[in-house]
């Protein structure tokens, strides 16, 4: 992609109105802008980061035999009567009219209209389990959206919702996805820890939040050191086999929110604990029949007996990782984007665009870094070289290369990491084979 054609209106001044590093940045490097208070318009560069981790999260569903579907922003009333959360859900919820004055409204999660297609089409033991999931817009009114996409109005989430015959098989449910949030985090780059936490709104009696750890984070942390020790993406996970003893050597690490920690009764030895500060990017929840009581959502069990199905619901925050990554992610230059989810691998910075030996090597340089496969912004604006490099390090693309014309008199290109500052002087064939590499 070449800069001068794409749209990066990037900001040098810090916007004022952004109280983190996260939302400082997503305006500065032009990711987003804002329509009215918590709702965004995604730009390129945003976008782009936004689909790499949607891909992750699809990816990682996909791998446990989830089936992606896809459910509406706008639902029908209704349904919520029936559920008796269309009153509990409060003033959070988004409430609209149509022309025939039937009472709609903006989906903040998706447990009813997935229990009413489920209820629909189910009917025997024989067809369940069912694990089905979605990536949609959803909108919830909070009193104080804020921290830009972290808090919005309307963010993007992946929800998935599992339905069993018995406990056992909803627990086994609840473990694909334990593990599978695991792995999905560690794709991103990111440290997620597993936490026993409330059920809030959703209801249930078991669930887990996925904090990652950001100093800037809103919740505090406690758990044992070695949490942050192990890489789940090493091991080959066959998601039809008992899963327990995974989740239990990671739940055995302990991890308690401020609120749940009491120092005297935590098992974790003093010099093991570990306190930190983390952001909540999923969550999990067990509830077993809330919904299919209350919505009869039943099947016939292999005694010939009815019986409500057993059901969980499971939550990604897909918007608010890119959010979360960079809070996670940056020095006082920029974003630092994990190779993972990064919006391009490659800035390539020409310094001197009035220098035809200097924009030869760089057009060269393009076509062949886009010929191996990889995603490359140049940079060949007619700017000052400080202006690129700020632009350059903002954005935390997790390479640079920048030609000069000192450099192309050499015969070199020097490269640059983005997370270190490490440079390198190669020539054009070795800086490309180390960024294909
Ligand atoms: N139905 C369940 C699970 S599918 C549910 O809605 N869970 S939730 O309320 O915990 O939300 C799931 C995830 O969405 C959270 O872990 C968080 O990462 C993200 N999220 C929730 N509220 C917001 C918000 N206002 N802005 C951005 N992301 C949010």
């Amino acid at each position: 992609m070449r800069l001068s054609r794409y749209f990066l209106p990037t900001l040098k001044e810090t916007p004022s109105d952004a109280q983190i590093v996260s939302h400082r940045y997503m305006l500065r490097a032009g990711m987003v802008r804002q329509a009215s208070a918590g709702i965004y318009s995604w730009l390129p560069l945003g976008l782009r980061v936004l689909r790499r981790i949607e891909q992750i999260v699809r990816e990682e569903q996909d791998a446990t035999g989830a089936r992606e579907i896809l459910m509406p922003t706008i639902q029908p009333a209704d349904l919520w009567r029936e559920s008796g959360r269309y009153d509990d859900y409060g003033k959070e919820m988004l409430r609209i009219t149509d022309r025939h004055d039937r009472d709609m409204l903006y989906g903040p999660t998706n447990e009813e209209l997935i229990t009413d297609i489920v209820r629909r089409e189910i009917k025997s033991y024989r067809d369940l389990p069912q694990n089905l999931y979605h990536i949609q817009w959803k909108f919830r009114d909070e009193v104080r959206p804020r921290f830009g996409v972290m808090r919005g109005r309307e963010f993007l989430m992946k929800d998935n919702y599992s339905f069993d015959l018995n406990y056992e098989g909803a627990r086994h449910s609840y473990n694909k996805m334990f593990v599978s949030y695991l792995r999905t985090f560690a794709r991103m780059g990111l440290k997620a820890i597993p936490m026993r936490a409330e059920t809030g709104p959703i209801g249930g009696d078991l669930s887990h939040e996925f904090i990652i750890l950001a100093d800037t984070g809103e919740s505090a942390v406690y758990c044992h050191k070695d949490l942050l020790g192990f890489d789940i993406t090493d091991q080959d996970i066959d998601f039809d086999a008992d899963l327990q003893p995974i989740v239990d050597h990671w739940t055995s690490l302990y991890a308690a929110a401020d609120e749940m920690h009491d120092p005297d009764s935590c098992p974790v030895a003093k010099e093991d604990l570990l306190e930190a500060r983390g952001i909540e990017v999923g969550h999990i929840f067990y509830f077993g029949t809330k919904y299919s009581d209350a919505m009869n959502a039943k099947v016939t069990g292999p005694d010939g007996n009815e019986v409500a199905v057993e059901m969980g619901s499971y939550g990604i925050g897909v918007s608010r990782l890119v959010g979360g990554i960079i809070e996670a992610s940056h020095d006082d230059r920029g974003i630092i984007w994990p190779d993972a989810v990064a919006p391009f691998h490659v800035g390539l910075i020409n310094l001197r665009v009035s220098d035809d030996a200097c924009n030869a090597a760089c057009e060269d340089m393009y076509a062949k870094l886009m010929a191996a496969g990889i995603e490359v912004l140049y940079d060949e604006r007619d700017a000052s070289a400080g202006a690129k490099f700020a632009d350059m390090d903002l954005i935390g693309l997790p390479w640079q290369v920048i030609v000069g014309p000192k450099g192309i008199g050499a015969g070199t290109v020097e490269v640059k990491r983005r997370a270190t500052g490490e440079t390198e002087n190669l020539s054009p064939e070795q800086a490309i084979a180390k960024l294909a590499g």
